[in-house]
Formats: structure tokens, sequence, C-alpha cells
């Protein structure tokens, strides 16, 4: 098996929990692969281009981990990279459900690839980007749940929806 990971999601935008699972994967793989999704049916806030930019700023300090976008699906794109590995964040036992369909669906697409869940941090167990983007349209403080570099373009991006 390839010991080149692959951690996939939408990260519009990347929260500290996104990091944190980064930064532990890292310790444990050979390399480590951010791969941002394009889903052309859904609407993000941030376009594929910004979330990949702020991914690089955040993991800039991390070794062994590189940022890339993929359309398409998972499987295809880790084929491509060589990679053995997804790794996927579970949170509560509400992201169970989820992630069960969606290992089970990847391994019968590619039985040889392994779905590997890492466990939040309990300080970043409540941390989705839904609920970031949900506080800070709200004017809520969202200090130390995403990198400084994310809190100023979510204000900015928010401004320029408001008007
Ligand atoms: N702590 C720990 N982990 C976290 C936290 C946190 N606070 N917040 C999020 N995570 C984890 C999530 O559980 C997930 O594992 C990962 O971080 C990314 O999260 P998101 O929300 O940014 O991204 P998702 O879960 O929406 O990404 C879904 C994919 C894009 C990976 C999926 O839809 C996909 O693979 N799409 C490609 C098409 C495909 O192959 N489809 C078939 C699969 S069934």
């Amino acid at each position: 098996m390839s010991n080149i990971a692959v951690y996939a999601g939408s990260f519009d935008p990347v929260t500290n929990g996104h990091l944190d699972i980064i930064e532990r994967a890292s310790k444990t793989f050979d390399k480590v692969i951010v791969a941002v999704f394009h889903n052309p049916n859904k609407n993000p806030l941030f376009t594929m281009e910004e979330r990949m930019e702020m991914l690089a700023e955040a993991v800039q300090d991390f070794d062994k981990v590189e940022v890339d976008g993929f359309e398409g699906l998972l499987i295809d794109y880790i084929n491509n990279q060589k990679a053995g590995v997804i790794i996927r964040g579970l949170r509560a036992v509400s992201d169970f459900e989820a992630e069960f369909q969606m290992a089970s669906m990847n391994k019968k697409l590619a039985p040889e690839i392994e779905t590997l869940f890492m466990m939040t941090s309990t300080k970043y167990a409540y941390l989705s980007s839904s609920s970031i983007k949900e506080v800070a349209s709200f004017g809520g403080c969202i200090e130390g749940l995403v990198p400084d570099h994310v809190i100023k373009r979510l204000i900015n991006r928010l401004k320029e929806e408001d008007k």
C-alpha cells in the first residue's frame, strides 16, 4: 500500500479542526495531499482557487503536506496520485453514518484503497466550516477557530455579499 494519503474536502473555508487533522496525519504518512473538491452542483462561499490559497498559507510550515484540487471521483484522483489512503476526520457520532456510506462506496469502487478515520481533537469537536460562516455572518467571534488570514477573507467576503 502506498504511504501517500489524501485528505479531501470542501474546505469552505479551512478551519483549525481541519488543520489539526492535517498536522497529525503528516506525522504518520510520507506525504499528505490536501485535495479541495470542485463540486459543480454546489455554490461555495469561496472559489476553488481561494480555498486552495487559504489552505496553502495555513499549511506552509507543515512538512510533507501539499495542497491540490480535483474534480470528479475521489477514487480516480487517488489513483492518479498513486496514493493508498483516504484520511477522514470524525467529530460526533452523527458524522458516522455519512462517513460509513462514503467509505463503503469508495471501497466498492477501489478495494485496494483504505479509508482511515482520525478522531477530532476534543477542542475542535464542535467546529465545522458551516458554523464558522454562520457565526461570522452574524458578527460573532471566530478567533482561534480558523487561521487569522481566513478571518480577514471571511469578513471581506461577507461584506461583499451584503452589498
Ligand atoms: N475536526 C476533525 N475533522 C473535521 C472537522 C473537525 N472540527 N471538521 C471537518 N472535519 C473533517 C470532515 O469530517 C471530513 O473528513 C474532512 O474534515 C473534510 O470536511 P469538509 O466538510 O471540508 O469536506 P466534505 O466532508 O464535504 O468532503 C466530501 C468530499 C469532497 C471528500 C466527498 O464529497 C467526495 O469525495 N467527493 C468527490 C466525488 C466522489 O468521489 N463521490 C463518491 C464518494 S461516495
